[in-house]
């Protein structure tokens, strides 16, 4: 071990080494003084990170490092191959916190914490508590040998992958070298395991690249970039595009499979593109983005559209009540912007960051850093609300590790060229070629778009500020025509020591190049005005719609502030005006919009609807959720077929529904939103999924008596993929009098068809609650669309 250390490279020598031509300024050093990042990283190191090392604690992953270090029962305490990784991105969350916030105590823990990882670990580096804790006999998806499953669903090397970005964070924070040095046996051991002509087999779920990427940042050891480019190039042609196997990685020109391991792995490409100059990943990851900006991105930045293999989807669908934009994919398509910009010196990567960080990425945790979202979808009728912990708790512990560092996507640097990216209060002082430069941002953004910058140096020092100017300051809020927006905005000015200037732009910078001189004032104006942004008309669910955005924050209507607790049934005209206001003690601060619109509503007996005026408000999408769950739209309808009227009172939607399972989604049955067929995710659905074989039940309690004779349900049926499909049987029972359930003489048979409505009539009875029950087939669970209710006819 003593030598290994003694190859260890100071950090301050890498930059004479190839890495990216741009170098992003720390996070330490950067000090961000503002009211919406400041507090978020604070809740996020004061309440946040230890909560989540109690729930890691509650939930099996310190005790499963117990169990392997042979300090507890020989027992897994978790369910998943991967857990430990969540211990590993704790770790490396509670390391930037304590770069930022030194923390004795928080030091002490992780000391000890890395004591028991250390003594988890075999003698060879094999760190994988759920094979070392029962070898004999692991679980299903571990293979009998080291690694043999891995492309499959051990995740071996993502755990590995975790532990070094860990072991990175945690030596920069200390200088200690206790986690380093397990993380480095642990990649000697991959090192002797794999490669050309040894174990040629690619990691199931990537990111072991950009951690032994790091770890080669820190030891020069070649041999760990050599086996971060084996991994990418023994990927391919002939595995699943589920996790990006069906094509060698430079012939890959689009996003397929699931969207984490998508973006881990051009993150790592972009890494050791940099690394080695190779520029076959250069071009794959230029072609590949290219193809998720323009036909697979949200509004929202969130990637990876569909549930079914938490991925992404075909081109231009991007649905949104059942947008899955897992929180985990929008931290890896930071990285993986960010990793892009500092190959090209192009702000549209930035924008793309930005979007993502405002809003896709913030959405995933709550304002109190105690709830998540796993999916983040955009819109819904109160089927989704954040939660403190999911069995799988990928997205909770890399939120934390990812939320310190926002600093560290301010500025950043190449040479004499100092790039302004983001805008938060702060101060930083930055070396360049030239000399030291300290630079002070003072903004109010993103409620406001002035952004006041000083320059500070010891003596005239030449060099070029690149200060970003957004693609939606611009007109263009995405790279591509994806989405366009609705206004040519007002322009852009800067001026320095009060004077304008002309903007001189080089790929989306304006670039101030002169001799600054000690207290120099660069004053930015945005253009702050609300923005209707429009999809291509291939993005189907956005027919009809626009999105609110102002500045970089994406807008949406949540039940909580809007008419009857509902959204999904307001219109507002594109040219409706639109007030500003900033309201202070809301959702923490924020801006509202405001604008006049209407709300639409079914009625009985006729298709028409009916129209009523109304006030609507939106709020920052990212902040939706605080308040409890309920109604939430992104893409507002501006015509009032886009809208979803509030159903009409017929006797289904007036009833009280039940199910023999709890779900927020029950509320889909009497919903009135139709299906275009039984797999249509896009309007709300009920489901048993992953129940099977067994027999279960809907119920409606209607408002009094009614007189019914036919019943019609809409099955949700998502087969060959899917885990539902159409019923076995079905049966309806009514409540008599004494509260006993009969089955309805049917009069009819009862049909079983997928797409379309299914019928059944019966000799009418008159009750006051119906129940359907379902048989699940053998293999399958059951959903349900819409069941609806009909009175004798007159
Ligand atoms: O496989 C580990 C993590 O679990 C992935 O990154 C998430 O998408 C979830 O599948
Ligand atoms: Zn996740």
């Amino acid at each position: 071990m003593k030598n290994l250390l003694l190859l260890l490279v100071p950090l301050s020598s890498l930059a004479q080494t190839k890495d990216y031509p741009i170098q992003p300024v720390s996070f330490t050093q950067v000090h961000v003084t503002d009211n919406f990042w400041q507090p978020k990283m604070n809740i996020n190191a004061t309440v946040t990170i230890p909560y989540i090392l109690e729930m890691c604690k509650q939930h099996g992953r310190i005790d499963n490092f117990l169990a392997a270090a042979g300090k507890r029962e020989n027992k897994v305490c978790s369910e998943f191959t991967f857990d430990d990784t969540d211990v590993y991105k704790w770790i490396e969350g509670a390391s930037y916190a304590l770069q930022v916030a030194p923390n004795k105590e928080l030091e002490k823990y992780l000391d000890s914490l890395i004591a028991i990882i250390g003594a988890a670990q075999e003698p060879d580096g094999y760190l994988y508590t759920f094979r070392t804790i029962k070898p004999a006999k692991p679980h299903e998806w571990i293979g009998d040998k080291r690694w043999v499953k891995d492309s499959i669903l051990s995740h071996e090397l993502y755990n590995a992958g975790h532990l070094y970005e860990a072991a990175y964070a945690h030596y920069n924070a200390t200088g200690k070298k206790t986690l380093l040095n397990i993380a480095l046996k642990n990649a000697d051991l991959l090192c002797k395991d794999f490669g050309w002509g040894k174990l040629e087999i690619y990691p199931g779920h990537q990111i072991v690249e950009i951690g032994l990427a790091k770890l080669y940042r820190i030891t020069k050891q070649q041999k760990y970039l050599d086996l971060a480019k084996f991994f990418l190039d023994v990927r391919g042609p002939n595995g699943e595009a589920y996790n990006q196997a069906n094509k060698k990685v430079v012939d890959q020109t689009e996003a397929v499979g699931h969207a984490v391991r998508a973006a881990y792995m051009y993150s790592g490409m972009a890494d050791i593109a940099a690394l080695t100059g190779d520029t076959a990943y250069l071009k794959a990851i230029d072609a590949i983005w290219q193809d998720v900006v323009t036909k697979k991105l949200y509004i929202t930045g969130g990637i990876g559209a569909t549930n079914n293999g938490e991925a992404f989807g075909d081109a231009f669908y991007l649905p949104n009540m059942s947008a899955y934009a897992e929180t985990c994919a929008a931290i890896a398509n930071v990285y993986w912007n960010n990793r892009m910009f500092l190959l090209h010196g192009d702000a549209k990567y930035i924008d793309v960051l930005e979007r993502t960080l405002y809003n896709g990425l913030l959405s995933g945790m709550s304002l109190n850093g105690t709830k998540f979202f796993y999916p983040n979808p955009l819109a819904s009728v109160g089927q989704h609300d954040r939660s403190g912990w999911f069995s799988c708790a990928c997205c909770i512990s890399n939120m934390t590790r990812f939320l310190p560092s926002v600093p560290g996507y301010v500025y950043a640097q190449n040479k004499n060229e100092l790039y302004v990216n983001l805008f938060m209060s702060n101060s930083s002082t930055i070396t360049l070629s030239a000399g030291k430069v300290q630079l002070t941002q003072t903004t109010n953004y993103p409620w406001e778009g002035q952004i006041n910058l000083q320059v500070n140096v010891a003596k005239p020092t030449t060099f070029a500020l690149h200060i970003r100017i957004p693609g939606w300051a611009e007109g263009n809020p995405v790279p591509g025509n994806l989405y366009t927006e609705g206004e040519q905005p007002n322009a852009v000015t800067i001026a320095i020591n009060g004077k304008p200037v002309p903007l001189k732009m080089i790929k989306g910078y304006a670039v101030l190049q002169r001799s600054w001189q000690k207290g120099d004032k660069i004053a930015v104006e945005l253009p702050m005005q609300p923005q209707h942004i429009y999809a291509n008309q291939q993005v189907k669910a956005d027919e009809g719609r626009f999105v609110l955005q102002y500045g970089p924050v994406v807008y949406c209507l949540e039940g909580w502030d809007n008419k009857d607790s509902l959204v999904q049934n307001i219109v507002v005209e594109k040219s409706a005006p639109m007030k500003i206001s900033y309201a202070n003690n809301l959702l923490n601060g924020i801006n509202t919009i405001t604008m006049p619109g209407s709300g639409t509503k079914r009625q009985l007996n006729s298709t028409e609807l009916i129209t009523s005026q109304q006030q609507v408000t939106a709020i920052p999408y990212y902040a939706w959720d605080n308040r409890g769950p309920g109604e939430m739209e992104v893409w507002i309808p501006y015509t009032q077929s886009a809208s979803r009227p509030q159903p009409a009172p017929t006797i289904a939607y007036t009833s009280k529904v039940t199910a023999s399972i709890r779900s927020r989604s029950i509320m889909a049955v009497h919903d009135q939103l139709e299906p275009v067929d039984s797999k249509d995710n896009t309007v709300p659905y009920f489901h048993w999924w992953p129940k099977k074989n067994t027999t279960e039940w809907v119920q409606y309690d209607f408002d009094g008596e009614h007189t019914i004779s036919a019943c019609k349900v809409y099955w949700f049926d998502d087969g060959p993929w899917g885990g539902c499909r159409i019923p076995a049987k079905w049966t309806l029972y009514y409540k008599t009098k004494d509260g006993q359930w009969l089955p309805v003489k049917n009069t009819t048979e009862y049909e079983i068809a997928k797409d379309k409505y299914n019928s059944v009539t019966f000799e009418a009875v008159a009750t006051s609650a119906l129940k359907l029950e379902v048989q699940l087939p053998v293999e399958y669970a059951t959903g349900i669309h819409e069941w609806i209710v009909d009175p004798p006819t007159p």
